[in-house]
């Protein structure tokens, strides 16, 4: 079966830019997006603004504005009436503040809500790079973990009349626990958003390797796991902090079938064949026949590298 699925990276979001301009933004991309037969659309990380982890605030008063209350928040709740008119469903990230518990908490989250309009379930960021305090020694900073708890949802699967669907973000991309979790669960898409600076703070690389691993990642994550992968950037140079685009959808095969070429707002898409990762998965990684797990004990026993000699 034949699914086409869409991917809309986004160019730069400015401090200055309202999130009613944004959401025009995306709905302009979801129309296209619906022009080309899509299905389903996968918007970036943290869409409706600016990727603020780069600079440093010390107070919920300074943040909160970049923050969404409620599903859909007012901001979002345009793109969610579109969405449903043109029945199509998306994938987008954004910053959520919620109360529970008689606290406050903050995520840095991805909802997937469905052609028919109804929200598919939630998935908030685990992997968050970063530091909680700045560094100080760079031009910017990235401070997801002052930003944001680590998400409490695991890595969700959602099960859809298409297909079933993985919601990841951004720097979970890098991790291939991310994948084979959701894999496990019976993923066949794997839907992301990113937010990657072209430099790197920790330590100085050549900018080529930005994109270089955010291929190889997301390649190496469709092959071994059989499954499609739709990663939409946020791209471009966002008040003159530049940003990496390069999204693209993969195949199970781990081939690029589709890739932006600008660092502005534009759609990708594919008739994506669901049989070809379930080829896959009936083949050389036929998870049942050949995995292992008696001896993959460390992956969640251990965090860091333990030497027992
Ligand atoms: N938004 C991100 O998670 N960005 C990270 C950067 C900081 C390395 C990424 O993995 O692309």
């Amino acid at each position: 079966m034949s699914v086409v699925f869409a991917v809309a990276q986004m160019g730069p979001v400015h401090l200055a830019d309202t999130k009613e301009a944004v959401v025009q933004r995306l709905i302009a991309m979801l129309r296209e997006a619906h022009g080309r037969g899509a299905r389903w659309v996968t918007f970036p990380e943290l869409a409706l603004t600016t990727f603020f982890p780069r600079y440093i605030y010390d107070t919920p008063e300074e943040y909160d504005a970049f923050f969404e209350e409620g599903l859909p928040s007012p901001a979002m709740a345009p793109l969610f009436e579109a969405a449903k008119d043109l029945r199509v469903g998306f994938y987008l990230g954004y910053a959520e503040k919620l109360h529970e518990g008689g606290q406050v908490h903050r995520y840095n989250t991805a909802v997937l809500v469905g052609p028919d309009g109804a929200i598919l379930g939630k998935y908030r960021k685990v992997h968050l790079p970063g530091t909680k305090d700045p560094i100080g020694d760079g031009e910017f900073e990235h401070l997801e973990k002052r930003y944001f708890e680590v998400g409490d949802l695991g890595f969700p699967v959602f099960g859809t009349p298409d297909a079933r669907m993985g919601l990841c973000i951004c720097n979970d991309r890098r991790w291939p626990e991310t994948f084979r979790v959701m894999a496990l669960r019976g993923a066949e898409v794997f839907m992301l958003g990113y937010n990657t600076p072209t430099r790197n703070i920790h330590h100085p690389e050549p900018a080529h390797l930005r994109e270089f691993h955010n291929a190889l990642s997301l390649q190496s994550a469709a092959y071994q796991n059989g499954a499609w992968v739709m990663a939409a950037a946020k791209a471009g140079s966002e008040d003159g902090f530049a940003m990496i685009g390069g999204s693209c959808i993969i195949a199970p095969t781990g081939e690029v079938v589709a890739r932006a070429i600008s660092e502005d707002d534009e759609v990708i898409a594919h008739a994506c064949d669901l049989e070809l990762g379930a080829y896959i998965r009936r083949s050389v990684f036929d998870f049942a026949r050949h995995r292992r797990p008696e001896h993959y004990g460390p992956i969640t026993a251990q965090t860091g590298v333990e030497i027992a000699d």
